[in-house]
């Protein structure tokens, strides 16, 4: 079966994680995503949270699979001349370095367009065009800069971070819509353009239905929230919880073993059209025949209550007897899933999405596979490049240069 971008060829300037989440997704589809390193340097993340002395780190590997690496020194006069032979045969060029990184290197957009004017030129920074523009940010600023932070945590503690990269990998995974819906214009058009995605709008866009409710603050106190109707609510929408954000109640509640194990909890969701089956299997039937409880506005002063009901039942079940016994009740209810389980969760291997990868210097190591699944167009995982592996291959087959040109660049300190 073809690979649905195969035809395609990346080059790649990012390092870190956002680029490198966007171009790793565009390699699973089939691009040739080919990863300029510095010489002798490469991806810093390369040598990040190392677990194993002198091997590309898990971070860089989980992050870098089924592309090709060369090193390259663009700064150089033999770097930049190689660098323009790549920018026109490759199709879209995607950086995610500070802003003005590219530019200093001698290749402005504007030089880019006029090497290749088909050229996509895709960029993630850390703010748009405004008073922070110019500044560096890593997936925490964004995640306080864009909304998520303060949106997250208990109702009256600080602000919290998520352990979801929605700063790095979301906005890679906003940038690759952004270059794949930029190829399909070009197909049209004949043009590329600039594509970019600021992290701040990346999480502020995930981020989409917290500014719903900051407009709807003004019309009242929003009644899905825990504050009401015994807490106070201020003028900015305030910090949830564990509460759903629906319309629906939804809470975290104890199962057995939770006095032992950290992760020992479930998620449950009483919606009103599921609320009967969840008071008969609580044990609490009377509730359905009492003004007090049987109906959603009932229920909505005491919602903590219902809750604490909910989890004497639940702590007398594991979480997966809790999903077992709602789940087929239409009761939405979730078991809170450590990363050890979800390693070892056999459905998630069967599918793809945790996949296990052989390195020639790690040996085997488990990885996310493409949690995007196109039925005509499957993705193989393959191994992350080490450091300047087709250095060769690409100067040779892609540039078009010969051995001795290769040898020259590389005494040079080119490549
Ligand atoms: N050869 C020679 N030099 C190279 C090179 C190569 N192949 N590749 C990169 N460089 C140089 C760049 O030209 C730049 O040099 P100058 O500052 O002299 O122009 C430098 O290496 C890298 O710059 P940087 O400022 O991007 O790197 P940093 O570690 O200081 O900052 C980061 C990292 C992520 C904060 C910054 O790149 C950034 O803000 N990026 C945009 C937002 C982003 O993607 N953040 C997510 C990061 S993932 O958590």
């Amino acid at each position: 079966m073809s690979k649905a971008l195969e035809g395609v060829r990346i080059l790649d300037m990012t390092h870190v994680q956002s680029g490198p989440t966007c171009t790793q997704l565009l390699a699973w589809f089939g691009a040739d995503v080919i990863k300029v390193e510095r010489p002798g340097v490469g991806d810093a993340t390369r040598g990040q949270l190392r677990d194993i002395p002198d091997v590309d780190s898990l971070y860089f590997t989980m992050l870098n699979h089924n592309k090709r690496s060369v090193t390259l020194n663009p700064k150089t006069e033999t770097g930049k001349a190689i660098f323009a032979r790549l920018i026109e045969e490759c199709d879209v060029m995607v950086e995610n370095f500070a802003p003005g990184a590219i530019d200093r290197m001698g290749f402005p957009w504007e030089k880019i367009q006029e090497i290749n004017p088909r050229m996509i030129y895709a960029s993630v920074k850390g703010f748009g065009p405004g008073p922070y523009e110019d500044c560096k940010v890593y997936e925490n600023v964004a995640q306080c800069t864009g909304g998520s932070a303060s949106t997250t945590g208990e109702i009256d503690g600080f602000p919290m971070v998520t352990g979801a990269q929605i700063g790095d990998s979301g906005t890679g995974l906003h940038l690759a819509l952004g270059i794949v819906t930029a190829l399909y214009h070009r197909e049209k058009s004949g043009k590329g353009q600039r594509v970019s995605c600021a992290m701040q709008d990346g999480v502020l866009n995930l981020c989409r239905v917290k500014l719903r409710d900051q407009q709807r603050l003004a019309h009242g106190p929003m009644k899905e929230y825990p504050q009401y109707p015994n807490g106070k609510f201020g003028d900015a929408v305030p910090r949830a919880g564990n509460a759903s954000g629906g319309g629906q109640p939804g809470w975290i509640v104890k199962c057995k073993g939770w006095e032992s194990d950290p992760d020992s909890y479930a998620y449950v969701i009483a919606q009103a059209a599921a609320f009967p089956a969840l008071a008969k299997t609580i044990g609490h039937e009377d509730w359905l025949e009492d003004p007090e409880w049987n109906t959603p506005e009932a229920r909505l002063p005491k919602i903590d209550k219902m809750f604490d009901e909910v989890e004497k039942w639940t702590m007398t079940k594991t979480k997966f007897e809790v999903m077992n016994i709602l789940n087929p009740q239409n009761v939405p209810v979730g078991p809170i899933l450590s990363m050890k389980e979800l390693a070892e969760e056999p459905a998630l291997r069967e599918t793809g999405t945790v996949v296990e990868v052989d390195h020639p210097e790690r040996g085997k190591y488990l990885t996310v596979g493409n949690p995007i699944k196109l039925s005509d167009s499957p993705s193989h995982v393959e191994r992350s490049p080490l450091l300047g592996e087709h250095t060769d291959d690409i100067l040779r087959d892609v540039v078009g240069m010969s051995d001795e040109e290769i040898a020259a660049a590389k005494a040079e300190g080119a490549v």
